[in-house]
């Protein structure tokens, strides 16, 4: 089963947009194993955005993304990655279509609300940097088969 990460970057929380956040991921019928608020240490941070080191803006997202706490998540269905990153929207909120997360509810592209794995395989890499085994559930969702048949 695919597995994605989701953060509700420290924008999201700090504007109180973390119900909203989780409300269209749950509204869309997506499936959540994995949830807890964070402060994101640096290391960390430098871990999970290694692919963007030599990019000038590097030193500014691990600075934001470490500046206050964010909601991590982790959300399970087929294709969940590909369906995060269209209800996300592109990167950058001023350009992002009406109806998604960033262009809905953002404006800057340093503070895009969230954060969601851009790819299965590197999803599995980001679930195991943020969480612990222990700390993933395996549930059913009442009425599941209503959403997946
Ligand atoms: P993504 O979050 O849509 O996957 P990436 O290209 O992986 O976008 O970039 C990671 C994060 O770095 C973005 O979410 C954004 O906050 C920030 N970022 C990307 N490009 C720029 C830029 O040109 N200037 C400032 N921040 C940027
Ligand atoms: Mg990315």
């Amino acid at each position: 089963m695919e597995r994605t990460l989701v953060l509700i970057k420290p924008d999201g929380v700090q504007r109180g947009l973390v119900g909203e956040v989780i409300g269209r991921l749950e509204r869309r019928g997506l499936h959540l194993v994995g949830l807890k608020l964070m402060a994101v240490e640096r290391e960390l941070a430098e871990r999970h955005y290694a692919e963007h080191r030599e990019r000038p803006f590097f030193g500014a997202v691990i600075d934001f993304i470490s500046s206050s706490p964010v909601v991590a998540m982790v959300w399970e269905g087929p294709n969940v990655v590909s369906l995060v990153r269209s209800m996300m929207g592109p990167t950058n909120p001023a350009t992002a279509p009406p109806g998604t997360i960033r262009g809905d509810l953002g404006v800057d592209i340093g503070q895009n609300v969230v954060h969601g794995s851009d790819s299965p395989a590197r999803a599995e890499v980001e679930v195991s940097l943020f969480f612990q085994p222990s700390e993933l559930v395996s549930w059913e969702r009442a009425g599941g088969s209503w959403i997946y048949p």
